[in-house]
């Protein structure tokens, strides 16, 4: 009895062990299974959001918001069919598909990092750096606002730079006002600090930020009175006077600059979004649809002066270049970012691209080339503003699954990246003769411009090719040896075929808002901002696509997963030691891919 007695309670215990075992496999499944699916439906709000007091959080889906479906599977499998046709073989460096490309990180980190430094120490609070001369300047009005912290914003929390976003955020929500006496450039001020604050939002879901949008919004009114369909270009910040009577030079029946006018579409759309007040993106919509009824020289382009009040516009010049850039940019970027949905900018946007396949291509030496266009006949000339245009056709054909302009974007970027290689220093001028690459007189500055790191990025995100990675850090490259400043930051350049360059002691707020980010994100994983997801605006600032509906509207869905993932430096240097050596070796490395692209030329 005694033996059968303990035999029974041995089975007992054996199996009350085996039951405790299952239940607690069960409880760790559980555990994983909620928390993985938190992270993968958004659940989590960013690291920064989680700082805040919990009112200072935006609430879950806006200011009541729906939910809707979104259409962003099938965006997906539309992208990833383009790129798998166009993916090469025969790579350059096998090291560089790799997706987590830290060395490449590390060095742009190092730079948004010196640059940020140098506008700490010598231009705090002020608009932009002069980083040769050790002091700050305005350059929005006549009084200083903090433009380059507020452009910086996003670009220090993607790249992790935390302690850093954390002062620039301090200084922009203690000390930005709109209550300063002066006028400033509308579209710049849009597209910088409007951008720049909902892309700091939308990183962060810090809702502060949308109250400083909020005020700013507040003073627009004024640029569109009396019901004007097109705004004047210059804002009144007190908002007290008419611009258009204080300031004759702003009345509409004078030329107005495209795409001063034209590029509102995405910053008044999300706008409208997060105050839930459809008036913003009512009026940037009324500006497109009349100007989709207006005549001009050339299908599809419009001249880069326009009179707002004639539907017959001047036929004069025309340009993908300064003056117009941004007008076309948004007609494609607002048809993605509403999903899709908009019929009116995307017909207008395949218009454009039949307008540049016709009057603005040229072949030289075996390279294609954007010109300008003026009068009847195309200018023998590139220039760097225009190199965002290979991107967005990118983006566009990846959207469309158009492979023939998906090409011709591929040979744009090439010739833009060759605008930085022809030269000696590996820097881009303003603007190249087409038959031979070199700077055209007076306009051979090189100003920190991001365009062609722009659509090299974007190409590396569609094509996956790893020529665009190297492209990326052989110009990196070019501005840490040329442009960067001794004593901290970096500079535009004078004359890039000058026998000794001399620097021009301004860094541009875009330089840390656009080219340090394209620079930073070509060496991150692709779904850190993916393009199927995120919009960037025409400063790199990000805005989620189609907001209202789509799971970002909860603050942030994946910030924690990739924008703020701790797959970048943290991670991958192990000491400061490890670090100068990987930079060491990709200086070399770009040296020397200069060198065999210089010679092959
Ligand atoms: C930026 O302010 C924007 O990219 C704008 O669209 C064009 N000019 C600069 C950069 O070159």
């Amino acid at each position: 009895m005694a033996v059968s007695a303990f035999l029974l309670n041995q089975a007992r215990v054996r199996r009350l062990v085996v039951a405790l075992a299952i239940f607690l496999i069960c409880v760790y499944a559980w555990i994983v299974l909620l928390r993985s699916t938190k992270l993968g439906e958004g659940g989590p709000l960013s690291r920064f959001q989680q700082k805040l007091p919990h009112d200072e959080r935006i609430a879950p889906g806006g200011a009541g918001n729906p939910q809707r479906q979104t259409d962003r599977t099938k965006a997906k499998g539309a992208s990833s069919k383009v790129k798998d046709t166009y993916k090469e073989s025969g790579s350059i460096d096998e090291e560089l598909l790799q997706d987590e490309y830290s060395p490449g990180q590390i060095l742009i980190k190092k730079m948004m990092k010196n640059t940020w430094d140098a506008y700490k120490n010598y231009a705090w609070g002020q608009d932009e750096l002069r980083p040769v001369s050790k002091g700050g300047m305005s350059s929005l009005g006549s009084q200083s606002m903090m433009l380059t912290a507020i452009d910086a914003l996003d670009t220090l929390m993607i790249m992790h730079l935390d302690q850093e976003y954390l002062e620039a955020r301090d200084l922009v929500l203690d000390k930005l006002s709109f209550d300063v006496p002066m006028t400033v450039n509308f579209f710049e001020t849009n597209i910088r600090i409007m951008g720049g604050l909902l892309g700091a939002f939308a990183l962060s879901g810090d809702a502060r930020y949308v109250t400083k949008a909020s005020e700013l919004a507040q003073r627009y009114s004024t640029a569109f009175e009396n019901g004007q369909v097109f705004p004047s270009n210059r804002l009144d910040l007190m908002g007290h006077m008419s611009n258009a009577t204080k300031e004759p030079d702003l009345r509409l029946d004078r030329r107005v600059i495209l795409a001063e006018i034209g590029t509102f579409s995405l910053e008044f759309a999300y706008l409208s979004d997060v105050l839930n007040d459809p008036s913003y993106i009512q009026k940037a919509t009324a500006i497109i649809e009349r100007m989709s009824k207006w005549k001009t020289g050339l299908e599809g382009l419009y001249p880069a002066t326009i009179y707002p009040n004639k539907e017959v516009q001047p036929d004069d010049y025309y340009s993908m270049g300064g003056l117009c850039d941004s007008f076309y940019e948004y007609l494609l970027k607002y048809w993605l970012y509403t999903g899709k949905r908009d019929q009116l900018h995307h017909d207008m946007y395949k218009r454009v691209v039949a307008g540049i396949k016709k009057h603005l291509i040229q072949k030289r030496n075996g390279h294609y080339f954007l010109t300008n266009y003026k009068t009847d006949r195309f200018i023998e000339e590139q220039e760097h503003l225009a190199c965002f245009v290979p991107g967005m056709l990118a983006l566009g054909a990846a959207a469309e699954e158009d492979q023939e302009t998906l090409q011709l974007a591929e040979a744009l970027t090439e010739s833009c990246y060759l605008m930085y290689q022809k030269q000696k220093i590996g820097l881009s001028p303003e603007f190249i003769d087409i038959n031979n690459f070199q700077p055209i007189s007076q306009k051979s500055y090189w100003v920190m411009r991001p365009e062609v790191v722009e659509s090299i990025f974007i190409m590396w995100r569609i094509t996956k090719n790893p020529k665009y990675r190297s492209w990326g850090l052989n110009i990196a490259q070019a501005i840490e040896k040329y442009a960067k400043v001794e004593t901290g930051g970096y500079s535009g350049i004078e004359d890039v075929s000058a026998d000794s360059p001399k620097k021009n002691d301004h860094q541009e707020s875009f330089f840390l808002a656009e080219t340090l980010k394209y620079l930073y994100l070509l060496f991150t994983s692709s779904d850190v901002l993916s393009l199927n997801e995120w919009i960037f605006n025409t400063e790199a600032h990000p805005f989620p696509i189609n907001w209202r509906g789509s799971p970002y509207s909860s603050g942030k869905k994946d910030v924690e997963s990739s924008v703020l993932d701790d797959t970048t430096v943290g991670h991958s240097a192990n000491s400061k030691a490890e670090e100068e050596r990987i930079v060491k070796k990709l200086v070399y490395e770009a040296q020397n891919a200069r060198d065999d692209v210089k010679q092959a030329a």
